[in-house]
């Protein structure tokens, strides 16, 4: 083996390691199961699927076309409703096809602030602006850290626009669907709920489904506080809607879909029916005990009258103590890994030093921790924040983890698994685990 092949082995090597040694607090993400990893890696990666299953325009298909329709019929199943597309490969991708189908260059869309947590896809610097949709800013209050309902139908009345997002990137509590909906459907325009963040929670009804509250399009990601693979997913109820996004995802946002990822995909839709609600209350239960502790330590917790929070992340306020972006630096030194974020009284130029850390306990729950183990992450950061040396905090952080590295509220590698994983290294690289 040459010296670069050794170099991009070990750089992966040291990558898995470090990763499962320390804290992922990064509120986007969080890892599979056992089960649902090992189907990831499936010759379906290779392969062409354009088009819906059993109408492609290539042959060889056959199986995908089986895993598709079954990975669409468990998550309609799971989210109750009656049209999930599976094929958007991101969050992105999902909000690019349903914006494009709902409006298109020169019409207006009505979205929360950046600074409130619109995720970049939703502004005029993502695939919003590309597809020339105009961006206005929902009036918010700060007070409240939620959309200023009364402001906003007003706004709505008034713009017209073609259709309202809801949901973002922090996202501490709910956006009020069911009064932005009235309005929004009294003008005859459509209402986009961007499920990325809160996808697990709904699905183990943490959190009332948006599209029971009025939303008429839910777009996400599948990788968050849902526990899939990296990908993206439209459901719906309305038949026309899912035509016309059906329609829009192949060929305009994607050609081939990656279908390797349906598999592990299919498998967390029915780990999610299993263990979905007892997931998804001790991931609230956890985000809750994090806030509080971090506040009984003496750090800012934005929203402490409205309970902190309501979901999976816990928002800090590190102003006072010189702004984000030495001190995630600080924690990950720390081995705590975090991401500074911009709080709604932040200007938009603060984005390189934001006066807040936005924090996720999802990836953390599904290791196993409970709440007295977020009170010794609180502690944890607290000693970084105040000044602790980061090397001496990591090894108490690298001992604490060590006790929490088996998945839980998923499944577990089994022998028939097992079996397929070692056939599946044999076939395809050649190398005989079988025998
Ligand atoms: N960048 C992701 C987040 O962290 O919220 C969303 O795609």
């Amino acid at each position: 083996m040459n010296e670069m092949v050794s170099k991009i082995i070990d750089i992966v090597r040291k990558h898995d390691e470090w990763r499962h040694s320390t804290i992922n607090l990064i509120a986007s993400e969080n890892i599979m199961s056992p089960l649902a990893e090992s189907l990831y890696l499936n010759d379906m990666m290779h392969r062409y699927a354009e088009g819906k299953p059993y109408k492609r325009y290539y042959q060889g298909t056959k199986y995908i076309d089986e895993i598709e329709v079954l990975a669409t019929e468990l998550m309609k199943k799971l989210f109750n409703v009656d049209y999930a597309e599976v094929r958007p490969i991101s969050g992105t991708t999902a909000n690019g096809t349903v914006f494009y189908a709902l409006g298109g260059c020169g019409k207006k869309a009505l979205i929360p602030p950046v600074q409130a947590g619109s995720h970049v896809s939703h502004t005029k610097f993502g695939i919003l602006g590309a597809l020339g949709i105009e961006q206005i800013e929902m009036p918010y209050d700060k007070e409240n850290l939620n959309i200023d309902i009364d402001k906003a139908i007003k706004m709505i009345e008034e713009v017209k626009p073609a259709f309202v997002v809801l949901g973002g990137s922090m996202y501490p509590f709910p956006h009020p669907v069911k009064e932005i909906a009235e309005a929004v459907h009294a003008i005859g325009s459509k209402v986009v709920y961007d499920a990325a963040h809160v996808l697990g929670l709904i699905a183990g009804k943490a959190l009332s489904n948006p599209l029971d509250e009025g939303a008429d399009v839910m777009t996400a990601s599948t990788h968050k506080t849902f526990p899939g693979p990296q990908g993206g997913v439209i459901l719906t109820n309305e038949k026309e809607i899912y035509k016309k996004v059906s329609r829009i995802v192949f060929p305009v946002f994607v050609s081939n879909h990656h279908a390797h990822r349906l598999p592990s995909l299919a498998v967390t839709a029915l780990e999610m029916i299993e263990f979905g609600e007892e997931y998804a209350r001790q991931v609230v239960r956890n985000a809750k005990a994090l806030a509080e502790e971090l506040n009984a330590l003496g750090i800012k917790v934005l929203g402490e009258h409205l309970g902190f929070t309501r979901t999976h992340q816990v928002i800090i306020d590190v102003s006072d103590r010189g702004g984000a972006a030495e001190l995630v630096k600080k924690l990950e030194d720390a081995y705590i890994i975090t991401n500074k974020n911009l709080l709604p009284w932040d200007p938009p130029d603060a984005i390189a030093n934001p006066s807040g850390i936005r924090l996720g306990v999802q990836e953390m729950t599904r290791f196993g921790m409970k709440e007295d183990d977020m009170k010794e992450i609180a502690k944890f950061i607290k000693r970084v924040l105040d000044g602790e040396e980061p090397e001496k905090v990591k090894k108490d952080v690298v001992a604490f983890r060590k006790q929490f590295q088996e998945v839980q509220y998923g499944y577990k590698m089994n022998e028939e698994a097992l079996t397929r994983f070692k056939e599946y290294i044999t076939l395809s690289m050649g190398i005989d685990l079988v025998k």
